[in-house]
């Protein structure tokens, strides 16, 4: 008798330090940078025709030294770093270069713990790092509003120029995927002094929560060969904190003209992660590949989107579907199983969003045979 509850005492210890070792904390050290974005690297030839840009499209793209901006603007990106020092940025593989202005893919299993590591290295803007679905205290929330804190349960709200905080975030059930979920599901992070400006000028980024377990140490979820995070916004330049030094860089002479109607249309930057007109870069799979679409959006009225797949069909928890919605602030992850190699179009199915370059293209490669 005595030798059973022995053995089951170091059976539930060892349960018990399994359980414990899953749980890990993941730290990220992201910082908040100036950068200069390019919409349409591909300039001056539009992929999709293999041609040059037309007018039409040129009023996107095709200003600089006009009275419009054109494909490059000043903007503000979170950039993952190695470590506290921020010396060296965290190289971005291959497979997640389609990400483009996003920040860095911040993941993790039900059961762990989050830490950020946000340093401010922008001039003159305050920025923050609030996030969704996950569990954070008021020290970790990232917003500023009269919501009864002070001192250090502040110090998350407004992050100035030069200085550093840390996030801490709980994942508990209630942050991973519900009983209806594929394995893991995304949630947005986002600067959050003035939301509106913030996203606008680009600090945005993606947070992918699995099932305990189901993220891998390898980085890879279980069962899934291949994941995209796509964020279809309407990135309205006319609102981002470097409007004025992108008039005075690529359009001074448009310095009066900030209201005016054609400027402002010519700023209004229909994207998918911050690019426009088959920009978007190595959204690449194989056929018969498990692959795991995440779609997100954010913005205005204006910003309903509809993705949509040409050649392959994908589910969206146990419904089939080749367009998905999407609203201001929404998420959908989806999964596709490509059987019909190919390059596709890939792009929102809204009429004035196909005219102002929400669209792109993924490549399925054919199996070896
Ligand atoms: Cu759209």
């Amino acid at each position: 008798m005595k030798q059973l509850q022995i053995v089951l005492l170091h059976l539930t210890l060892a349960l018990f330090s399994e359980a414990v070792a899953a749980n890990s904390t993941r730290t990220y050290y992201i910082a908040a940078e100036e950068v200069l974005w390019d919409y349409a690297p591909s300039y001056p030839v539009n992929p999709m025709h293999n041609a040059e840009f037309n007018e039409e499209e040129k009023v996107f793209v095709g200003g600089n030294n006009t009275d419009l901006i054109g494909r490059q603007y000043y903007k503000a990106r979170y950039i993952e770093y190695t470590d506290a020092s921020f010396s060296k940025v965290k190289e971005r593989p291959p497979e997640w270069r389609h990400l483009g202005i996003l920040g860095p893919v911040i993941r993790a299993n039900v059961g762990d713990t989050i830490k950020v590591v946000l340093r401010n290295k922008i001039e003159n803007m305050p920025i923050s790092l609030h996030p969704h679905g996950v569990l954070y205290r008021k020290d970790s929330e990232g917003t500023h509003y009269a919501d009864g804190t002070s001192g250090d349960d502040r110090k998350d709200d407004l992050v100035e120029p030069g200085e550093t905080h840390t996030y801490l975030w709980q994942v508990p059930e209630r942050s991973g995927p519900g009983p209806q979920d594929p394995s893991s599901i995304i949630w947005l992070y986002h600067s959050h002094v003035n939301e509106v400006v913030d996203t606008n000028t680009g600090l945005i980024g993606p947070i992918i929560i699995s099932r305990r377990g189901v993220l891998q140490k390898n980085g890879k979820l279980k069962g899934i060969d291949r994941e995209f995070v796509v964020l279809f916004t309407v990135l309205d330049e006319n609102k981002s904190f470097f409007l004025d030094k992108n008039i005075d860089s690529f359009a001074p002479a448009a310095s009066d003209k900030k209201e005016d109607e054609d400027f402002v249309e010519s700023n209004l930057m229909h994207s998918m992660n911050g690019y426009v007109y088959h920009n978007l870069p190595n959204v690449t799979m194989k056929q018969g590949e498990t692959v795991r679409w995440y779609q997100l959006s954010l913005g205005t009225e204006v910003d309903l989107h509809t993705p949509h797949w040409h050649g392959n069909t994908l589910t969206e928890n146990g419904h089939r579907v080749d367009v998905v919605n999407l609203l201001p602030a929404t998420h959908v992850t989806l999964d596709m199983k490509p059987d019909n190699p190919g390059i596709w179009m890939y792009h929102c199915h809204v009429n004035d969003h196909i005219d102002a370059g929400m669209m792109a293209s993924y490549e399925v490669k054919p199996r070896q045979r």
